[in-house]
């Protein structure tokens, strides 16, 4: 009973918190192209179609001037919420964007440094000397300081020693340019980010999960992303980021060739309810009225039906502590219906058996009849 118990609190529990936690359909709150709801700072410039880069329009983050180093940010220009005002709820996204990184020469030792997917305060701006292996997000001063509040997905394309695993990997980077975990691409997927190549990556959160998970693939035909990430992290946005967030792409230089575009970019969100502490107390006060409910309703099933049990034992008892009944001929010719031929059943060994019902019996029993 203990079991069946726990089980119905486990079901009660799960059935109930199913339905608080039902999400909002997500929708997309915004897609590039075009560029209109979209700030560029930096060296970001906004490049109409181009016949001869791919016949579409795109942002230009880097331009691949090697005489100076250069930073730039392409951000949604209205504020996300990460949460609302009762923290009731939580933000999930899934981020998309195709972008293209080219070290233009890749036998020139002029390449770097990269491109990154981030979340800042809104009111964040670019830092001073944030080019080169900075992305454009942090600096000497600011690097590692938990009040940037900044959470990074780094496609990295220069190998900075001693904290970068090579020049063609993919990081997780939070309030530093020192990655909190890092893939490289060359042995992961055969990627190659500075290839000139356009890639297409999603930057998914799941808020109640609380993991960042980070997809890459080179097959621009594919319309959904690859199965499996190629990066996951554990992590607690609402613990790094303020409320209100801006939601950008960053990318930077240093003396180098490399050029970095971004063609597409969209962000699907939705909210999630928070199993915040009133929640916990709502499920489990519902879980326990139908863990009782469920109890007192086995516990009538099994009283009734140990009293049927009993009541079978006592009649059973009746008949062993009364012995044999004692019936009348006329009792057993009436049960009989007068020993007649449609009633015979065979013949015994002192004479005919007969089918009859006694009265208030309820099935049907032999009569032995004896004689003419
Ligand atoms: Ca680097
Ligand atoms: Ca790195």
């Amino acid at each position: 009973m203990a079991n069946i118990s726990f089980l119905f609190f486990v079901c009660s529990c799960t059935a109930f918190a199913g339905v608080i936690l039902k999400v909002q359909a997500e929708s997309p709150l915004f897609t590039f192209p075009p560029v209109t709801n979209f700030s560029l700072e930096g060296v970001a410039t906004n490049i109409p179609s181009l016949p001869y880069i791919f016949n579409m329009p795109f942002v230009q983050l880097s331009n691949g001037d090697k005489t100076q180093a250069t930073f730039s940010w392409m951000t949604y220009n209205q504020p996300i919420s990460l949460w609302d005002d009762s923290f009731s709820f939580v933000l999930n996204f899934s981020s998309h964007f195709q972008f293209l990184t080219s070290r233009n020469d890749y036998n020139s030792s002029q390449y770097g440094d990269g491109l990154t997917f981030f979340l800042a305060p809104f009111d964040s701006e670019p830092p001073q000397n944030c080019t080169g292996q900075w992305l454009g997000l942090f600096n000497q001063s600011t690097d590692g300081n938990s009040s940037n509040h900044i959470v990074a997905v780094e496609f990295d394309t220069f190998k900075n020693d001693p904290f970068d695993p090579d020049d063609n990997h993919v990081g997780i980077n939070v309030n530093s340019i020192v990655s909190k975990a890092s893939v490289s691409m060359r042995n992961k997927s055969g990627i190659e980010i500075g290839s000139g190549s356009i890639l297409s990556s999603w930057v998914d959160y799941d808020g109640l999960a609380k993991r960042l998970d980070v997809f890459l693939t080179a097959d621009l035909n594919a319309l959904e992303k690859p199965e499996s990430p190629i990066l996951s992290y554990e992590i607690d946005l609402t613990n790094i980021l303020p409320q209100n967030i801006k939601v950008g792409i960053s990318a930077s230089t240093a003396y180098s060739l490399e050029q970095h575009y971004v063609y597409f970019w969209d962000f699907k969100s939705h909210h999630s309810p928070t199993l915040t502490k009133a929640n916990y107390v709502l499920i489990l006060v519902v879980a326990s009225v139908f863990t009782v409910a469920g109890f007192v309703l086995l516990a009538g099933l099994w009283y009734f039906r140990n009293k049927s049990r009993e009541e079978d034992d006592i009649e059973i008892d009746k008949w062993f502590n009364e012995g044999p009944c004692k019936f009348s001929h006329a009792e057993l010719r009436t049960a009989a219906k007068f020993f007649s031929q449609e009633q015979k059943l065979g013949v015994g060994g002192f004479g005919n058996v007969n089918r009859g019902i006694l009265p208030g019996a309820k099935e049907a029993v032999g009569c032995l009849y004896v004689g003419n």
